[in-house]
Order: C-alpha cells, then structure tokens, then sequence
C-alpha cells in the first residue's frame, strides 16, 4: 500500500485555504506530503495556516493570485527557496458567475476564464520546469460536472472547466513521456461556499429548488462533501496513478451516470 503514501513529496494546492482545497491538502498531508498553499488574501492564508494547525498538519502559505504570471513566477521561487521544488500541483483556485449570458458582461465572462482556466495554464507552466528537472510530476486540475454538461447561467464557468478538461489532456500530451501525470478531478455538486447559494433554505425553512433539484439527480441522494475527494486524490498525487493520465476522475456520487430520479 505504500504506493498511496506520499512521504517526501512536496504539494501546492491552490486557493487551498478552505472548501475543496483544504480537503484536498489535508488528505495529502496525511498520506505524508508536505503541504503548501496560496490564496488572495492574507487573512486567508493565516485562516488556512489556522486550519491545518488545528489538525496537526505543519503548511506553508502564500499570498499569490493563481491570474498572475509575474507573482506566480516568484511563488514558484519561494517555495524552491524555503521548501523546494514543487512534486504536485493541484489547480483548485475557481469562482463561478452564475448569471444568464445575455446579461453577462464580457468583463465578467474573462474574469471567470482568466481564473479558471488562464489560471491552471500558468500555475502548471511555472511547476513543469521543476518536475522535469526532479523526473517525475503530478498535476491535479479541479474540473467540474461543467466540464461534460451545461447549465443556464454558468456559461463562462462551463467554459472554463470545459478547458481545463482539455488543458488537462494537452499536458498529458506535452509532459507525458516525461513521467509527468495531469489528470482531473471533476467533483459533483460539493457543499462549500462556492454553492451555499443553491442550497440556502427560504424564510419558512424549505429546501432550495436547486437543493432538491440536486438530491434527485444523484444517486447517492446526496450533496458531496470536500471529504469525499480525499481519496481520489490521494490516488492521483501518489505512484498508485503512475500510468494514468489525461484521466478526468469524476467524484459525483452518480450524477453523470443517472437521468435523475422521476418528480
Ligand atoms: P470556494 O469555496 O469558492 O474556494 C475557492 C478558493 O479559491 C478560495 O479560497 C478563493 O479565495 C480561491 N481563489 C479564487 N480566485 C483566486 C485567485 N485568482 N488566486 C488564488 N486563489 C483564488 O470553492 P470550492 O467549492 O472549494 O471549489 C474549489 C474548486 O472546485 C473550484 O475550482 C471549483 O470550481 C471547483 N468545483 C467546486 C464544486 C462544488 O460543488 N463546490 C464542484 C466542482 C468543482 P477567495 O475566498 O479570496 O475567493
Ligand atoms: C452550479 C454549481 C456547479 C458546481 C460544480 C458542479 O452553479 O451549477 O456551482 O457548477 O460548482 O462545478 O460540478
């Protein structure tokens, strides 16, 4: 079993002080990684830095928008400097608009692509250097169920997770023969921040429409929770997934699978 260990190796997790990201950097840390992450804000990264102490796990936070390709270039060279060089990579950091395309503005559509998607693309092409130069490399891209299906008003974000499931299977062409894996993790519908909007109950205490929506289209009966990405990422940091890749890893409790239970 130590193939699912992940002792020695470095780990960076994007926008990894909370939600996906912190679950995923804690299950990486307790199959033996050294965890660093980034957010946007300082009092982010100390509330990260806080999370993790409170579970044992020693991190490195940085401040650093994943949009930036100056910033992120001297992250990069941080890390090399306190910790060293980065072995796996996930490409967590993401926003969502949820507004109908005719009203969204351009600026808005960019915005989510430039995070999303731009984002990825620069965070691997500043970590690639450093697997080449180590021989082996493991990237992680957070896809979506909007990197298969679309849905009124996430246009931009189906957009941008619709790429990154290419840009995942792009690196894996580049990178492969290197012994570098990219592959995805493309979580269903997970309870975090990102979506408490499609889950918040009305004055009277009743389910969200999307709540129910949501429970009927999945088989598990039931929203996701961060934790149950711990494993499939574990497998696909770790040399259990040596021979995977461009592989997106789809963690939705059914959703894909299922035309969703009759009203
Ligand atoms: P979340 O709760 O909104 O957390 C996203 C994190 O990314 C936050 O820490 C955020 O910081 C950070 N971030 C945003 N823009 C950034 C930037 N430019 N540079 C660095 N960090 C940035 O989202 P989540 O639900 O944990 O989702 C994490 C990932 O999973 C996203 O890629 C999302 O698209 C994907 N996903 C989520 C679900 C779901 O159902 N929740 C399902 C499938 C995929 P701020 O707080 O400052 O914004
Ligand atoms: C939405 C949700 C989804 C989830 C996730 C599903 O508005 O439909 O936010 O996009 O975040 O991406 O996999």
């Amino acid at each position: 079993m130590d193939i699912f260990r992940l002792d020695g190796k470095i780990a960076l997790v994007t926008g990894g002080s909370y939600g996906i990201g912190m679950a995923i950097g804690t299950a990486l840390a307790n199959a033996g990684a050294r965890i660093i992450f980034n957010d946007l804000k300082p009092e982010l990264v100390e509330r990260g830095l806080a999370g993790y102490e409170a579970l044992g796990i020693k991190a490195s936070g940085y401040v650093c928008d994943v949009t930036d390709e100056a910033e992120v270039n001297g992250l990069f060279e941080q890390i090399r400097a306190d910790v060293g060089i980065v072995d796996i990579l996930v490409n967590n950091a993401g926003i969502i608009k949820r507004i109908p395309m005719l009203e969204m503005t351009a600026a808005d559509f960019r915005q989510v692509i430039d995070i999303d998607l731009n984002g990825p693309f620069i965070m691997s092409k500043a970590a690639i250097p450093g697997m080449l130069e180590k021989g082996h490399g493991k990237i992680i891209n957070i896809c979506s169920m909007m990197s298969e299906l679309g849905r009124e008003t996430v246009s931009a974000y189906a957009s941008a997770k619709g790429g990154l499931k290419m840009l995942t299977k792009n690196i894996c062409a580049e990178f492969g023969g290197a012994n570098i894996q990219c592959n995805g993790l493309g979580p269903g519908y997970i309870a975090t921040p990102q979506t408490a909007a499609l889950r918040e109950k009305d004055a009277e205490g009743n389910p969200h429409p999307f709540d129910k929506f949501i429970i009927a289209k999945t088989p598990a009966g039931r929203w996701g929770i961060p934790e149950d990405l711990a494993g499939p990422a574990v497998f696909l940091a770790s040399d259990a997934s040596n021979f995977v890749n461009g592989h997106i890893l789809y963690v939705d409790g059914g959703i894909l699978a299922y035309i969703g239970k009759q009203p």
